[in-house]
């Protein structure tokens, strides 16, 4: 089995952070691990409180994993402070594996899961050690200080981004009106992917599942252009299924990649 690091927040009702991470990797047959750098107190319907562990846990837990099942592709969620920002970018630069880095500002219910002094931080020493940087749009605004109102400001995000030193990036469309359209930018050409939009209030956990799906992908070989169109079907397909779960904005389906095949 392939071993994928997921460096991340944990989230107990199971929809978000490192639970979406561990399910939606053993969907792709990837053996999961998974560092966490913070915990939340959540359901469906609040977020009620955020425990940042010390950073110097979280790079133990990490070293601890490195040195006996390095894994082939790893990825950060929540990162909560200034510090764990830092530590990770420092042992990242040692690295032998595709970092997906998914900048988690704000979650589902609204509240911060990062430091706003960390964002300096993320786009200064974190993001130039990605291999694929993952923003939603109002986070590709928060880290390039763009307004983004059309497909024109998408890509100028992603193009500022890559100047940041990511060497891809995926700004994801989900919060546009219309049908969502993901744009990867890789430095030399914008790759677009589409799918219909699903109305629904179920949608927590959709970036996590997507930078996992993602990162699963890389972990397995395959090409960021081909990861980024699996991902995109892959949450699609999560959306769509939505167990129905929870009494405000509920889980996706992690199980659903026999849909996506
Ligand atoms: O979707 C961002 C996110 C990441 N990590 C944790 C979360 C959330 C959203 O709620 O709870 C732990």
């Amino acid at each position: 089995m392939t071993p994928a690091l997921t460096i991340a927040g944990s989230d107990p009702s199971g929809g978000a952070g490192i639970q979406a991470d561990l399910k939606t990797f053993l969907q792709f047959g990837v053996y999961g691990e998974a560092a966490i750098t913070l915990l939340t107190v959540q359901n469906s319907q609040r977020l009620s409180s955020v425990h940042v562990l010390p950073a110097e846990l979280v790079r133990e837990q990490i070293a601890a994993v490195l040195e006996d099942i390095p894994p082939k592709a790893a990825k950060t969620g929540a990162l909560g402070s200034v510090e764990i920002v830092e530590t990770i970018a420092e042992i990242a630069e040692s690295f032998a594996f595709p970092l997906v880095v998914d900048p988690v500002l704000i979650g589902t219910q609204g509240s911060r899961l990062l430091e706003e002094d960390a964002v300096r931080v993320l786009t200064g020493r974190l993001i130039p050690r990605a291999t694929v940087v993952t923003p939603n749009i109002p986070e590709a605004e928060a880290l390039t200080g763009l307004r983004i109102l059309n497909a024109e400001d998408v890509r100028r995000a992603a193009v500022r981004l890559h100047e940041m030193g990511a060497r891809a990036v995926i700004v994801k469309g989900g919060h546009a009106e219309g049908d969502p359209t993901d744009v990867l930018f890789d430095g030399a050409a914008f790759h677009e992917f589409s799918s219909p939009r699903v109305e629904t209030r179920h949608t927590h956990g959709t970036g996590c599942t997507h930078s996992a799906a993602l990162t699963a992908c890389l972990a397995l070989g395959m090409s960021v252009t081909d990861a980024a169109a699996r991902a995109k079907r892959f949450v699609h397909a999560a959306i769509l299924s939505n167990p129905g779960l929870g009494q405000g904005r509920g889980p996706v389906n992690h199980g659903c990649y026999a849909e996506t095949l």
